[in-house]
């Protein structure tokens, strides 16, 4: 499978570094947990009704992952597989502008997860991609402290999960 890296998700990175100095969460009761594996999202609900938030857990031992949410377009009918293989100048047309409704980060080992995008709460009706951007096989920690840039943190590795089948979809009603 060929997966670019969309630079579209540029501002995250910038939002990492910040949001690791400062991870602190209290889980609600409408929380459910989904499990980032090396490399898949288990537990992933199908449907959530709006106002469920998501949390991330990381199964893996050595591979940081991240839990990229973005709202798919209401007139868009093509799956999250078909999306995520397209030209990356055409995710871009498709995905809507703006920032995803979230990103979560969780270390390998089990440590806490970082909230670097929004709450962990979806509250807009519609389709979602899931999708872990983070590179094959980069050094957790390395990347954790990437500094603030324009682009993806700038780590060694290979191939973004995405590419290994890391991704997802969740229909919020
Ligand atoms: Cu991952």
């Amino acid at each position: 499978m060929h997966v670019t890296k969309p630079r579209r998700w540029a501002p995250i990175a910038a939002l990492v570094t910040l949001a690791a100095l400062g991870a602190a969460c209290s889980d609600g009761d409408d929380t459910r947990t989904v499990t980032a594996a090396d490399y898949s999202f288990e537990n992933l609900p199908r449907e959530v009704d709006a106002g469920t938030t998501l949390t991330l857990k990381n199964a893996s031992t050595k591979e940081l992952h991240e839990m990229v949410v973005i709202r798919i377009p209401d007139a868009e009918r093509r799956s999250v597989q078909e999306l995520v293989n397209l030209p990356e100048s055409q995710q871009e047309t498709v995905f809507a502008p703006g920032p995803p409704a979230m990103v979560l980060i969780a270390p390998p080992g089990g440590g806490d997860v970082i909230k670097a995008v929004g709450d962990g709460t979806l509250n807009e009706k519609g389709r979602y991609a899931v999708v872990c951007f983070v590179p094959t096989g980069a050094d957790p920690q390395a990347y954790l402290n990437a500094p603030p840039s324009d682009g993806p943190p700038n780590v060694a590795g290979g191939p973004p999960h995405v590419a290994n089948g890391m991704f997802g979809e969740i229909t919020v009603k």
